[in-house]
């Protein structure tokens, strides 16, 4: 079934197979890959669920280019089964310590990828930092920017952001992975976040990005310790006074290892945390968050149904649209 929907959603994405008759991009091929009609982002009265699809190398490896795609699309449809409103196709790590991935070789893995979950009618978002991958993955279909560095690591960034239209997750960011834990220092972690997320806002509505296509995230373990992050997370209904949606992107992150009652320093399986990540999700889903970015969708897609319906019989809601 998988592959069925692969060739025929290929076929829209990719017209023009390359010379070598694969699907995605030879290194040094021109990346014109055809748009396929974006998926707008589904209007919903609950917090939204982004599936996390990492297309690097250690998570879809063997086989070649065509395989890599193949296993990509099927985890990109798996997640929607699962019950993502939005698949967030990254080709890039930023863990504590990652060290950065070529530009033309973060297009050759994102923009395939975003072009046949976007023809199989997927809602997609691109997880880059980078303007021309931006600028591609919108032109294969993507819906929504999200640039985990609020448009400070490409001074193009904002600017494509702009003229593309696309909606955009500008994150708090103070630096690559390999300085951002030496970053991690705050008078007022709360006070100091929110004003460089305005500075971030600023600069996005100078460059003619439209305010309303402005998403925030705090940045959860991005430049920020354990407790910097918890301290954000406690704070987070006063976040939203800043005026714009938020996303919330907690799950597997190291903060969340002492909710986990097995958990010990060298002994963290990161996917033992998905509990606590879904637990994070029905939390800020009632404080009324726009999105949870996650790895495992259906524990996270069921509690912000919870939080959704749980406000829905506290409101005596008709209850036809909150699912
Ligand atoms: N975290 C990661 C990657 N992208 N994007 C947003 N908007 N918010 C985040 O918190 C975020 C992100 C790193 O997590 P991963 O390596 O587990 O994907």
């Amino acid at each position: 079934m998988a592959a069925q929907i692969l060739e025929r959603t290929l076929a829209v994405a990719h017209p023009r197979p390359y010379a070598d008759g694969s699907l995605a991009a030879p290194a040094g091929a021109p990346l014109d890959a055809p748009a396929a009609p974006a998926v707008p982002l589904p209007v919903l009265d609950r917090t939204r669920v982004l599936g996390i699809l990492n297309v690097t190398p250690d998570s879809f490896s063997d086989g070649g280019r065509f395989a890599a795609l193949d296993k990509a699309v099927e985890g990109g449809l798996a997640l929607v089964r699962d019950g993502a409103d939005l698949v967030d196709v990254g080709g890039e790590s930023t863990r504590p310590g990652a060290v950065r991935v070529d530009e033309d070789e973060e297009l050759r893995r994102v923009v395939p990828v975003v072009g046949a979950l976007a023809g199989a009618g997927i809602a997609v978002s691109v997880d880059t930092m980078r303007a021309r991958v931006a600028e591609a993955a919108v032109g294969a279909g993507a819906v929504l920017v999200n640039d985990v560095s609020g448009g400070l690591a490409d001074p193009a960034m904002l600017d494509v952001i702009a003229a593309t239209g696309s909606q955009c997750v500008l994150m708090h960011w103070r630096g690559h992975s390999t300085v951002m834990e030496s970053r991690a220092v705050y008078d007022d972690v709360l006070r100091e976040v929110s004003d460089e997320l305005v500075d971030r806002v600023d600069a996005a509505v100078a460059a003619g990005v439209d305010p309303g296509n402005i998403v925030l995230d705090p940045g959860l373990g991005f430049a920020k310790d354990a407790e910097q992050s918890w301290a954000l997370l406690a704070a987070y209904p006063r976040l939203s006074s800043l005026g714009f949606p938020l996303l919330v992107g907690a799950s597997r992150k190291r903060f969340l290892g002492e909710c986990v009652p097995h958990e010990a320093p060298g002994l963290s399986v990161p996917a033992d945390r998905d509990g606590a990540s879904a637990a994070v999700a029905a939390y800020v889903a009632q404080a009324g968050a726009w999105g949870v970015r996650v790895h495992d969708v259906a524990p996270a897609a069921a509690a912000v149904r919870v939080a959704a319906r749980l406000q829905a019989a506290r409101a005596g809601l008709d209850l036809r649209t909150w699912r």
